[in-house]
């Protein structure tokens, strides 16, 4: 069941839930002071000036903040003070004054380096009963905000946002202890010890991030974290924008004027105008209209930005667009209903029994999984273990993507991990061996993995264009990876160099076993011994053209042989020959059908269709019609016969035909026929002329 939150629905009614800066630049688009098209004035220095160069963007390094703690403890107030924006933007969140859903914000800061470093922000809410929107904010974070107030210290979303922090595995992070302003500073400092001793041996520990104490009232600190984010940002390693694009959707909504518009952090790859992405799991192709990165119009958004796109829908309407759906590389990947992962389970939560069923959420998707865990029947709280999770309905995931589940009911988080492998095997294929394959999903080189991902398709091989989508590694990359990991190339499959030697073995033992039982026969058919041994074409053909060149086999035409065998031994095709000779000699004109003659013969069929194209080319059998073949020299004491007629009766008819030689009808009209073409006779009329 994918599970659409309530806000979506109400955003696509209302239409106005976008975020100010969206709703502001849409809105002066709209009259026409700001098309979509045109370029920032900042940028390009009005109309018809230089065009935006988005290679200016892309050099910015764009990483994205969120902000992670308990209710009330001052995120999006921290926000605030930091962006001037307020993240909040539902009017039921203002009037309510908490966070209920995740909100956007975005600003500059000079890096230590000299250069400059743009910064989204995620605020996410802090009410438990919101933790889920909270995952769909956190999942595209480069470093988080881990925000408590000092004059309440560490409460239950403190830790439950940490742990969240800690199986996404994200790596960079600045503690934050906000309301610095309302304790004195003996309380700071005991609060501050407690923060330290929660955070050490995290990634948050203090030795690499920073605790800083501020008051977004006073401004007491801002300057500190400023500057201590420039320089955990500058540090964090930018997300790929080279790579296949992925943006998980997390709000959709349509403004007038401009239709569907689409908002996510762009986790991976560039998105540019008029480009085709595929949307997951619909499978459907949009257009993209327009890009606003952080805001303003941009010809392309790169990976680490907060992005929103124009799109044309392309026969989609705005309500098959929801949070939890991917914008990705067209024709590259599939949607899964399973992958195998590592599933980690938190110290905290209760033992998770095989099959179990969790909410499982990744980049901003919520589904129900059924957890299968490989070779368990319980996996014990603070253990990590294989397992299989199987979905509801289908969705876009990748090995490498990182994810959280929460106990079914009551709806706690317990745990999460790390995909390894979204397109597992069935079971069928599986064989015993999957622990020992995901342990190479996850320890292996891409080298290994690939070849590993290879090999346990047997000799049905990975297609070639499949290794992107399958790695979620570009094109290029795929084919580097190929050439440097010794696979065999089989046109468009790549296969094991153990299997291919297999399916080369297979393909020499059905071939002599064919020979072995028909012995008469030059070869077997390629269509016949690939089905024999159960091969795809590229597989097949490959591993004929390699034994052809060793001289393990030989190709004839259609047929394939041994060398050596399959050749019929002379004296065999004389006997053969002297037989249907001999049939068609010895019935006279009474010939029997060439299947009644063939169909007696004790050699092959098709080896006994070659002797008579051989006796019908040397016209010791000859053929008068479709059905009929007699021997020639039947047919020489026919003509003998009836030139013989002349003198005592010039002309002879059907009926005196048949009366002679004693044949039916259906024999006598083609031989009639045939004796007219041989200038024996000419038809006039009825009857025929002997010349
Ligand atoms: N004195 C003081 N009050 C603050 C400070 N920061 C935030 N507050 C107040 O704390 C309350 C909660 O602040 P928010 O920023 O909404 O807290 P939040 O963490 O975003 O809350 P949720 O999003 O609902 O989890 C508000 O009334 C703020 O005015 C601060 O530094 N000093
Ligand atoms: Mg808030």
């Amino acid at each position: 069941m994918r599970i659409r939150p309530r806000f979506d629905e109400k955003k696509r009614r209302s239409g106005h839930s976008c975020p100010l800066h969206v709703t502001l630049i849409w809105k002066l688009k709209k009259r026409g002071q700001h098309k979509i098209e045109s370029k920032p004035k900042t940028k390009g220095g009005g109309r018809g000036a230089r065009p935006t160069q988005p290679s200016i963007l892309s050099q910015m390094k764009s990483v994205i903040v969120g902000t992670a703690g308990h209710i009330d403890h001052g995120k999006t107030a921290l926000v605030k003070a930091l962006t001037g924006i307020d993240a909040d933007r539902l009017e039921e969140e203002k009037r309510r004054g908490i966070t209920i859903d995740i909100g956007f914000a975005h600003f500059e800061l000079p890096a230590p380096d000299g250069g400059r470093i743009q910064l989204g922000f995620v605020d996410v809410p802090g009410h438990e009963r919101f933790v889920r929107n909270m995952l769909a904010g956190v999942g595209g974070i480069d470093l988080v905000l881990l925000v408590i107030a000092a004059d309440e210290g560490i409460k239950p979303q403190t830790r439950e946002h940490f742990d969240i922090c800690r199986l996404l595995a994200i790596r960079r992070g600045i503690t934050v202890l906000t309301k610095s302003d309302a304790v004195d500073a003996e309380t700071l400092a005991v609060v501050r010890l407690e923060v330290e001793n929660f955070v050490r041996g995290s990634f948050l520990d203090p030795v690499q991030s920073p605790i800083v104490a501020v008051s977004s009232l006073t401004g007491a600190g801002l300057d500190e974290l400023k500057s201590a984010l420039a320089q955990v940002a500058s540090e964090v390693a930018a997300k790929d924008s080279a790579a296949l694009t992925r943006l998980p959707i997390d709000r959709v909504f349509t403004m007038k004027g401009f239709g569907t518009v689409v908002t996510g952090t762009l986790v991976a790859g560039t998105i540019r105008k008029e480009e085709e992405l595929e949307v997951f799991p619909v499978g459907r192709r949009v257009r993209v209209r327009g890009v606003q990165v952080h805001g303003s119009p941009a010809e392309a958004a790169v990976a680490g930005q907060r992005t929103a796109l124009n799109l044309n829908l392309a026969g989609l309407s705005t309500g098959d667009l929801a949070r939890g759906m991917t914008l990705a590389t067209a024709d590259t990947f599939h949607s899964t209903s399973r992958v195998d992962a590592l599933l980690s389970l938190l110290p905290s939560a209760k033992p998770l029994k095989d099959g179990a069923r969790v909410h499982f959420h990744a980049y901003t998707t919520e589904m129900i999984a059924e957890a299968r865990l490989y070779g368990m029947n319980q996996l014990k709280p603070g253990e990590e273990a294989y397992a299989q999770l199987r979905f509801a309905e289908p969705m876009l995931l990748l090995p490498g993507d990182r994810f959280i589940v929460r106990q079914f009911s009551p709806v706690v988080t317990i745990g999460g991990g790390v995909v390894l492998d979204a397109s597992p095997a069935t079971r069928k294929q599986r064989g015993e061996d999957t622990t020992a394959f995901l342990k190479i999903m996850r320890d292996g080189s891409l080298e290994q993995v690939l070849a590993a991902r290879v090999a346990r398709r047997g000799a049905i091989g990975l297609r070639l264009n499949d290794v992107p989508g399958e790695m979620n590694i570009v094109k290029g990359f795929a084919m580097q990876l190929i050439d440097a990991g010794g696979l065999v190339y089989c046109d468009q499959v790549l296969v094991a160099p153990a299997a291919f030697a297999e399916a080369k073995t297979d393909v020499l033992q059905a071939l002599k076993k064919f020979h072995d039982t028909n012995p008469l026969v030059a070869g077997m058919s390629k269509e016949e011994l690939r089905d024999r041994v159960n091969l795809g074409p590229e597989v097949f053909y490959s591993v004929l053209e390699k034994l052809a060149e060793e001289k393990r086999l030989e190709v004839a035409g259609e047929l394939v042989h041994l060398p050596g065998r399959g050749v019929v031994m002379k004296d065999e095709e004389a006997e053969s020959k002297k037989i249907i000779e001999q049939a068609f000699a010895s019935a006279g004109l009474k010939v029997p059908s060439l299947k009644e003659v063939l169909a007696g013969l004790k050699v092959d069929k098709i080896r006994a269709q070659k002797i008579v194209t051989l006796l019908l080319r040397d016209k010791v059998l000859i053929k008068i019609s479709d059905e009929l073949v007699f021997h020639q020299s039947t047919l020489l004491d026919l003509r003998h016969k009836i030139a013989a007629l002349k003198t005592t009766a010039p002309k002879i008819d059907v009926a005196r035909f048949k009366n002679m030689t004693g044949v039916s009808r259906k024999y006598a009209i083609p031989l009639l026929e045939y004796l007219d073409r041989e200038r024996v006779t000419r038809r006039v009329g009825d009857e025929r002329v002997i010349l």
